[in-house]
């Protein structure tokens, strides 16, 4: 995976007026950018953000989807309407879903093979809580949120992007450094590795508080295929810092 793959997740961030002059900052400085980029944004700004994109190197993304095709499900989004608006990526199975909405390993599974139906790249996210790193069970822990989505997904696998997010560094401003990050990411690739032959088109990113002033840093490592962003994403000057340390 050589192209590194630098996706921003505005979380529940943003409004009509502040998504244009985002949109507007990082088309004007795009130019030395070689990376791929994506943006991850609320469900009703994609129609907006899909007209503000056109010709744009970035693409659109979503930050969750249903486990449904369609029915009584109320307040659900499917990935054929994610479809309808252009939609190339959607996270799924973010700590903040796992945690505040009580999203299964099972259920994380089930709405990445929606994605992969509909021929959007799910952004799988892994991590542990500090309480499991300091008990010694990140490993066990990752690896058991990512063969969920192995054992649902099968030979689809390849088509997956992964994020490894700690928890505890996620939207605390602590990071995990680029050792620990490495170590973790070395770990998910010898999984996938196992699980398919095409081991090398599923890209790997760090995510939790990756920001302007240590990317370079966690995007050298050799396992670190890009970033999920948060809240640098909000800002079009630190989101361009990363995408060209990513480029
Ligand atoms: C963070 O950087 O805090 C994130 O959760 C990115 O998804």
């Amino acid at each position: 995976m050589s192209t590194k793959l630098i996706v921003g997740n505005w979380k529940l961030n943003g409004g009509l007026s502040a998504n244009q002059a985002l949109l507007d900052g990082l088309r004007d400085g795009l130019g030395a950018v070689r990376c791929r980029a994506a943006v991850c944004v609320p469900h009703p700004y994609l129609a907006q953000v899909q007209l503000l994109l056109a010709g744009s190197p970035i693409v659109l993304g979503a930050q969750d989807v249903s486990a449904h095709t369609a029915g009584a499900y109320t307040g659900e989004v499917s990935a054929s309407m994610l479809r309808d608006f252009g939609v190339r990526y959607c996270i799924v199975g973010h700590s903040e879903r796992r945690q505040y909405h009580g999203e299964s390993d099972e259920l994380v599974a089930l709405k990445a093979k929606q994605a992969l139906a509909h021929g959007i790249t799910p952004i799988v996210c892994v991590g542990e809580s500090l309480a499991q790193r300091e008990a010694g069970q990140t490993e066990a822990v990752v690896k058991r949120q990512l063969a969920a989505v192995i054992h649902e997904n099968g030979h689809c696998i390849s088509e997956i992007v992964v994020a490894y997010e700690p928890i505890w560094a996620v939207g605390t401003g602590i990071t995990a450094s680029p050792e620990q990050a490495q170590q973790v990411h070395a770990v998910l690739r010898a999984q996938i590795k196992a699980a398919t032959a095409h081991a090398e088109r599923v890209a790997i990113l760090y995510g939790g508080s990756m920001n302007a002033a240590n990317a370079s840093d966690l995007l050298a490592q050799p396992d670190v295929d890009g970033g999920l962003i948060g809240g640098a994403a909000l800002k079009a000057a630190d989101f361009l810092t990363i995408l060209r340390a990513a480029s």
